[in-house]
């Protein structure tokens, strides 16, 4: 796959590595960058062969939100334009692909970027890796990109606001913040961090992942749904769970005593 704005690979494990690469721009969003994230996830998607993704960015920055040079020359579109019809559907992709998606922030996460950071799965951050929440508040704008919904299930409500507000560039969640706060799954050297994001993400692409795209899918209804309703949801997933091979191979494997070898069907 090429783009412009974003290197794709996929290795012989099924990991799949989407890098944000506008380096110079810290990796900023410009239009065409958003709209060939949303392209790069849905073709991950439709892929039989990928089974986790891994979001990072080239250079110091992992994403420093939207660009504030292409906001000027974006005469004919409003912001509720721009956000419904750019962002939302690149976030929606994202937090509904049924594959495990692992953002390895290598760099500062500033607005959007740390939008989408968090909109990740699992986080493996450098140590030199930062989050900038207050970039939204720092020129009179709100947060977008789900980080209200997001934010306050990471790290409570008055602790979202807290970072919303003064999480400023002078004043940035370091990594270390970030692993207690529960914004980062694992802390990295910089020359150990794509390893441990690798080890992680081939470890999740040898696992069952057509059961765990569907304990994502339930784990994101829990948040707005009843117990009566997760619990028909499980009965109902769980009868779609048995019917993959990997079930089959999963129990089999326990019976013979021996490690499975799931395949994602
Ligand atoms: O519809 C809509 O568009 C609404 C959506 C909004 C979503 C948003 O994301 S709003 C928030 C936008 N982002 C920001 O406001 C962040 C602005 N950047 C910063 O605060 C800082 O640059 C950072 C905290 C990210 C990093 O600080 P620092 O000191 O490490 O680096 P720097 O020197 O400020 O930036 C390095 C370069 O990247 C610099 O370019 P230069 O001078 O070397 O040529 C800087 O201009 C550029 N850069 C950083 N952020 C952006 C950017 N260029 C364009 N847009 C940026 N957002």
């Amino acid at each position: 796959m090429s783009y412009e704005t974003l290197l794709y690979d996929v290795n012989g494990d099924g990991v799949a590595t989407i890098t944000f690469n506008r380096p110079d721009k810290y990796n900023a969003f410009t239009d065409q960058m958003i709209l060939e994230t949303t392209h790069a996830f849905k073709s991950a998607s439709r892929d039989s062969e990928v089974r986790a993704i891994i979001l990072t960015g080239s250079g110091k920055s992992f994403c420093a939100g939207q660009d504030l040079g292409d906001v000027e020359e974006r005469e004919n579109m409003t912001f509720l334009e721009h956000v419904r019809t750019r962002y939302n559907p690149m976030l929606t992709q994202i937090r509904t692909i049924e594959k495990p998606v692992i953002g390895v922030i290598n760099g500062v996460a500033a607005g959007a970027g740390a939008s989408v950071a968090l909109a990740t799965d699992l986080r493996v951050m450098s140590t030199k890796a930062s989050f900038v929440l207050a970039a939204f508040a720092n020129i009179g704008l709100v947060p977008d990109n789900g980080l209200t919904y997001t934010l306050p299930r990471l790290v409570g409500m008055s602790k979202a606001l807290e970072l919303i507000w003064l999480a400023d560039r002078h004043n940035r969640v370091t990594a270390e913040q970030a692993l207690e706060l529960n914004m980062a799954t694992a802390v990295a050297e910089p020359e150990a961090l794509m390893d441990t994001a690798m080890e992680l993400s081939t470890k999740l692409a040898k696992m069952p992942t057509r059961a765990l795209g569907m304990t994502k899918r339930m784990l994101n209804m829990s948040w707005d749904s009843s117990l009566g309703e997760m619990l028909d949801m499980e009965a109902q997933l769980q009868q779609a769970a048995s019917e993959t091979e990997d079930a089959r191979e999963g129990i089999l494997a326990f019976l013979e005593k021996r490690e499975p070898e799931f395949k994602g069907r």
